[in-house]
This record gives C-alpha cells, sequence and structure tokens, in this order.
C-alpha cells in the first residue's frame, strides 16, 4: 500500500486496502531435532496472484500431474473477487518454473446444469486411471447445503466429462484410487457426520457413479490431539511397494482460529481400508511468512503429489494460507522409514 500516492480511484479503494493489510507474524526458531521430512522449495510461493493472466484473489490448493511427455500439470484452485472458486491449469516442465497458466479459467462450476456448483469449486485431486485411460478428477462441489465431492473425466484437461456429485453434503477431500480391486473402484473421502465429527472413510463402487460399503478408515482423534476431531485426505493416496502412503491434514482449533498440520498414514496396498501404521506426531506444519498469514492463516494443504523420474523423489504442492501455491519436496524412502520407526497401527472405533 502506498499511502499519498495516486493508485487509489476512490477514498473508499483506500480503505478496502487498509482493511486487507496486517501486521505480519513473526517466524518463530523451532525446536525440531530431526531431520525434516519434507521441504520447502526455495522459489516459494512458486505461484500467486501476480502470476495470474486474469482478474482474481488467490490461487491454492492445486491437484497434481505428471503428463505423458514428463511436463506438470497442476490444476489450481481460483478464488475469484466474489469468493467463489474456479479451476484453472498451470503447465510447467519442471514443475518448479516457468508455469505456463491457461489464459482463461479451465473448468467453471456449471450450477444450471450441475446445481451442487452454486457457490463453486474447489480443491481437486487428480488420479490417473490406466484403465480408462482418463484422469479422474475428484473436487468439492459448493452446494446450498454444504460441500459435497463431485468427479470428472478428462483426457488432456481441456474438454471435461462430468459425472457429477457422487456424495450428498457434507462430504470433501476426496480421491479416487488409480485401479480396481476385485473389479471395483475405490473413493477415499471425508464425510461430516453428526454426533461423530470429520474422520476418513473407503467407499466402492462398479462403475464411479454409484458408491456403498461405506467403511471408516482413520478416525480424528480427540482432545489435546494435533488432529483432534477433524482430519481429511490430502493428496491421493501414493502407492508404494510398502502400502498406500497417506499423507492427512489435520485440524486443531485454537483460541485464535484453526492450524492444519500434515501427517501420516499407511494402508494394506491389496486392502486400502487397513491401516497398518500411524504416525502419532505432525510432519509440517505451518512454518514460513507465507503459510502463517494470508486470507487464512496457519495452512499448510496439499492436495496434489508427483514423483519424479527416480521413483523417489516426492514434489509435494500444497496452498499456503489459502493464498498461493507452495512446494516441498520429500524422500518416499526416508518418509516410509520415519513412519515405520515412529508409527503404530490404528483400529478405527477402538483408540
Ligand atoms: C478446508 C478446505 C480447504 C481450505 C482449508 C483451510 O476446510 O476448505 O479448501 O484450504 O479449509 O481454510
Amino acid at each position: 500500500m502506498v499511502l499519498g500516492s495516486n493508485m487509489f480511484n476512490s477514498v473508499e479503494e483506500l480503505f478496502i486496502d487498509i482493511g486487507r493489510w496486517k501486521p505480519q507474524k513473526a517466524v518463530m526458531p523451532k525446536n525440531n531435532h530431526n531431520q525434516p521430512l519434507l521441504r520447502r522449495h526455495l522459489k516459494n510461493p512458486i505461484l500467486s496472484a501476480t502470476d495470474w493472466p486474469y482478474p482474481m484473489n488467490t490461487v491454492f490448493n492445486a491437484g497434481a500431474t505428471l503428463l505423458a511427455d514428463g511436463s506438470t500439470l497442476l490444476l489450481c484452485r481460483v478464488e475469484d473477487r466474489r469468493g467463489h472458486s474456479h479451476l484453472c491449469a498451470a503447465r510447467s516442465e519442471n514443475g518448479i518454473d516457468g508455469w505456463e497458466i491457461d489464459p482463461q479459467p479451465t473448468l467453471m462450476p456449471d450450477p444450471k446444469n450441475y446445481p451442487e456448483e452454486i457457490w463453486g469449486i474447489e480443491d481437486p485431486r487428480i488420479t490417473y486411471l490406466s484403465d480408462l485411460d482418463r484422469y479422474a478428477i475428484t473436487y468439492t462441489s459448493f452446494s446450498r447445503g454444504g460441500p459435497g465431492v463431485s468427479l470428472a473425466l478428462t483426457e488432456d484437461f481441456v474438454t471435461f466429462e462430468r459425472i457429477g456429485d457422487i456424495s450428498p453434503p457434507w462430504d470433501k477431500d476426496a480421491a479416487l484410487l488409480p485401479r480396481r480391486f476385485d473389479g471395483l473402484w475405490k473413493l477415499i473421502h471425508r464425510p461430516t457426520t453428526i454426533g461423530m465429527g470429520a474422520h476418513i472413510w473407503i467407499a466402492s463402487s462398479p462403475d464411479l457413479r454409484h458408491w456403498g460399503d461405506h467403511r471408516l478408515i482413520l478416525e480424528a482423534r480427540k482432545g489435546s490431539w494435533w488432529d483432534a476431531n477433524k482430519i481429511g485426505l490430502s493428496p491421493p493416496p501414493i502407492e508404494t511397494e510398502r502400502g498406500w502412503l497417506m499423507l492427512y491434514h489435520g485440524v486443531r482449533v485454537t483460541a485464535a482460529g484453526s492450524i492444519y498440520r500434515l501427517g501420516l498414514a499407511l494402508f494394506d496396498l491389496e486392502d486400502p481400508a487397513h491401516c497398518l501404521l500411524r504416525g502419532d506426531e505432525w510432519i509440517f506444519s505451518p512454518e514460513e511468512t507465507y503459510e502463517l498469514s494470508g486470507d487464512v492463516d496457519d495452512v499448510v494443504f496439499p492436495c496434489g503429489y508427483t514423483v519424479q523420474p527416480d521413483g523417489d523423489t516426492l514434489y509435494l504442492y500444497y496452498g499456503a494460507a489459502d493464498t498461493t501455491l507452495a512446494l516441498a519436496t520429500g524422500s518416499i524412502r526416508e518418509i516410509l522409514n520415519w513412519l515405520e520407526e515412529h508409527g503404530r497401527p490404528f483400529v478405527p472405533y477402538v483408540e
């Protein structure tokens, strides 16, 4: 903000800008003697509002995938200045910089045909389904009844086949597993149930449209835990030889607001409803200024990852403070080793 300049067309605009200004939080030194499992990229945040080819408010919570030519595609959640979100694709050779952003929104809400999208579409997760030779995009449709899960398929991120809503509200944080199990597709999702809270479930479907056999697979803890009362899947589970590696977010509600952090769990490769291990400690938490301050303070929220050609290096794309997009990298092998050392089995309904 430059006071005394002629940047503002009216006194109202000046006051709107003053209203947006807030003091930056101090970045406090940490006392973490473990090697960080996820390391922030020096170029963070890698994408922000000033990169966008059209007017908008914020860019965050992107789904991610590698394309056939090895380049990276991010399907970003872009919030406009009404507060409604749409999706916009950004492509890069190295997944770090040189992003080419679609000049117009890539996927807009279509409330005429899909009334559940009336207040926007948010938080896409991408899973490549090799059987169908299509990318499946699960996203949150913000309906009058609350957030629900919607599904669209695409070959090229240019045209999309909308399947529509696959859950009633309240449900979100959903992703498909990439293959069928005994002929059934599997969806990880996070319904919020009255009296029970917000936990991670799995559902099955023969055709991607009809979903049943709902099972609770990972429960939010209670009390003072970092992941008490509300958890949700972050990016789609990562297939490894030791199981499905799940990064999930836990929400700690404090007097000053919520803190969104990340933890780890591992699920059986052939029975993804079966949790093998869960870590007690979070592994990634808001620390940098761009994570501590923004439209929503204290949020790290990944919706997408890619695995680099070495088969081990993870690029995790996360929304920072619901304002920008950032990148953290890690080694899948190191993450699994940590979980084997620090994790313990988790049994739903028992702990
Ligand atoms: C969650 C989702 C995310 C958002 C996060 C923090 O409930 O709505 O889109 O990033 O809250 O505000």
